[in-house]
């Protein structure tokens, strides 16, 4: 006979989280303040009243997600939780601006690669665009879209310079608002 309690699939709460914290809180009954935040205990009950978990979540659940898992997805601080990036609903105080490294790179589908040369780098479905500080983050990234994988060199630079303005996401994740075509390039 077992006494083992049944272990939480962390991958899937952080699937709920990204989900409650980026794209739809009202489907776990949780208003986010203009940062992105929300009580960390209201997060908890609300994951616990939508149900679905093998146990009830602790709140040591969660920080297992913010503290271990595979990316920086979110932050705790005065007992709040917020996703760092990757919203789709519109906030009005979600990113702070910061002055970016030198260069950044954003990896993507060649699919999208004619439209974005023209067009610039867009947020598309999300409030803002995600780069990352490193070729190896940047291929990662845009793996997930499928094709072939093409990485995008930003001079962000010199875009800050010219008024583009930049937000730090987590370790490897910058953000901006658009990122016109003049400060792109495409990487070899
Ligand atoms: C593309 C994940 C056509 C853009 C990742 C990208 C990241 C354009 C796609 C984070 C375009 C949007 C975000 C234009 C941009 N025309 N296509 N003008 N401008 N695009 O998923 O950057 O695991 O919204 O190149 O790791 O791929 O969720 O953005 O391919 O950090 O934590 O439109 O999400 O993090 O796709 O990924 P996405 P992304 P998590």
């Amino acid at each position: 006979m077992s006494s083992e309690t049944p272990s939480i699939n962390y991958v899937s709460l952080s699937k709920a989280m990204s989900k409650a914290l980026r794209h739809r809180p009202e489907r776990i009954g949780i208003t986010l303040a203009p940062d992105g935040s929300v009580e960390l205990s209201v997060l908890l009950a609300a994951l616990n009243q939508r149900g679905g978990w093998p146990r009830t979540l602790t709140e040591a659940d969660i920080m297992e997600v913010v503290e271990h898992g595979s990316k920086q997805r979110f932050a705790v601080e005065d007992g709040r939780i917020r996703a760092r990036y990757g919203h789709s609903i519109s906030l009005d105080e979600a990113y702070v601006p910061d002055a970016p490294p030198a260069v950044l790179y954003h990896g993507t589908s060649q699919r999208f690669l004619d439209s974005i040369m023209s067009e610039g780098l867009l947020p598309m479905g999300r409030q803002i665009v995600h780069l990352s500080t490193d070729v190896e983050t940047a291929w990662a990234v845009g793996r997930r879209h499928g094709g072939k994988t093409v990485i995008l060199t930003v001079d962000a630079e010199r875009a800050a310079k010219e008024g583009v303005t930049f937000y730090r996401g987590n370790e490897s994740t910058w953000l901006a608002d658009c990122v016109p075509v003049t400060y792109l390039s495409v990487t070899e």
